[in-house]
């Protein structure tokens, strides 16, 4: 029994040895100490011995434990130890190494050219608001004096969202216009509308199906066509320098009556024509015109005692035109080698 003993001794301090990780340490605890380990079954052969030899052999077999626990404590603590150097040195951070550069992004041309709007507006008073691109037709087209069956209203040119042509996608930002028109009731009203629009238009160097609006309206009493030509006046003039030429045109739109289009006189030609203006001497800028009288009584403004003008501008022309941009789509594509030139 007492060489059992020291086999045991013996062969758990090996299997100790010889264990890699804390978790072994644990299976081997088991194996040499547990209850259905290789120590307990030889201390349940003690009954056999005579009564001289039990209490030598429960001192050995006692020392032997104690030895193999005292091994396993200092095995452990060896490789936690080890463990924790091991981790420390798959993470070790080199703070000497240079860092990556994050990227930083641009303000896109086209957000430039709006920042430069709005600031123009700010300084004659305007405020500026944002809605939703998703619309009633009610908003969109009813209250902006378009009837239903007016060819603005058709599917082919429309996003429209239901089966009974209710919701869409507003095609204008004007129906914020109207909101801003009801909600507030009390004129005076100077408010700036810019945002996304959408028509049902194919992709090509002029065209896409969403671009950008900016829509103004301004209500108050006594408002005449003279106000929206000085105020357009100076927006074009603030945009294209003090000796621009602009041109009121007469046009048409459902919402304002009169309605007028705006032209500045080409910059680079002079009037004179060139590829700039496609040889017509004028830059087509924005639309514009007098609040038609029943969008304003629809809004529960008294057209009697009111009157007002509204504009609409397209952004991506805008921008194009600021940085002598020649196609849409380089707007829309987000090139990172694109938008740094700006
Ligand atoms: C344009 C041209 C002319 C316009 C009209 C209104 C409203 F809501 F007051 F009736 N908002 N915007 C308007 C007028 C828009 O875009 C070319």
């Amino acid at each position: 029994m007492k060489e059992q003993l020291e086999q045991i001794k013996s062969r758990a301090f090996a299997a100790l040895e010889a264990a890699k990780a804390v978790p072994e340490l644990e299976e081997l605890r088991v194996r040499l100490l547990g209850k259905k380990g290789e120590l307990t079954a030889v201390l349940k052969m003690m009954g056999k011995l005579s009564s001289e030899e039990r209490p030598v052999m429960g001192q050995l077999a006692n020392s032997v434990r104690a030895a193999i626990e005292a091994r396993l404590d200092a095995r452990r603590t060896e490789l936690e130890a080890a463990a924790l150097d091991a981790r420390l040195a798959a993470e070790a951070l080199d703070v000497t190494v240079p860092g990556t550069k994050p990227e930083l992004g641009h303000r896109h041309p086209m957000y430039i050219a709006l920042d430069e709007a709005k600031e123009i507006f700010i300084g004659m008073g305007f405020q500026i608001l944002e809605g939703p691109e998703v619309e009633l037709a009610d908003y969109n087209f009813t209250k902006l004096n378009t009837e239903e069956g007016h060819p603005a209203r058709d599917w082919s040119d429309t996003f429209y969202l239901k089966e009974d042509s209710s919701v869409l996608l507003r095609t204008q930002t004007s129906p914020m216009q109207i909101r801003a028109m009801e909600a507030i009731k009390q004129p005076p009203i100077r408010i700036l509308a810019p945002g996304r629009v959408y028509r049902k238009d194919e992709v090509d160097a002029t065209h896409s199906p969403m671009f950008h609006q900016i829509e103004g309206l301004v209500i108050d009493k006594g408002i005449t066509m003279a106000d929206l030509k000085g105020t357009l006046e100076t927006l074009v003039k603030s945009l294209y320098g003090e000796d621009s030429v602009v041109r009121f045109r007469p046009h048409h739109f459902p919402f304002t009556e009169p309605s007028c289009e705006v032209d500045v006189q080409c910059f680079k030609c002079r009037g004179a024509g060139c590829p700039t203006c496609k040889g017509e001497g004028w830059i087509e800028l924005l639309g514009a015109g007098m609040v038609h009288p029943r969008v304003l009584e629809g809004c529960g403004i008294d057209p009697s005692v009111y009157s007002g003008f509204a504009f609409g501008i397209g952004l991506e022309r805008m921008a194009m035109r600021r940085f002598q941009i020649s196609d849409l789509r380089l707007i829309f594509e987000n090139d990172i080698r694109f938008l740094r030139q700006f």
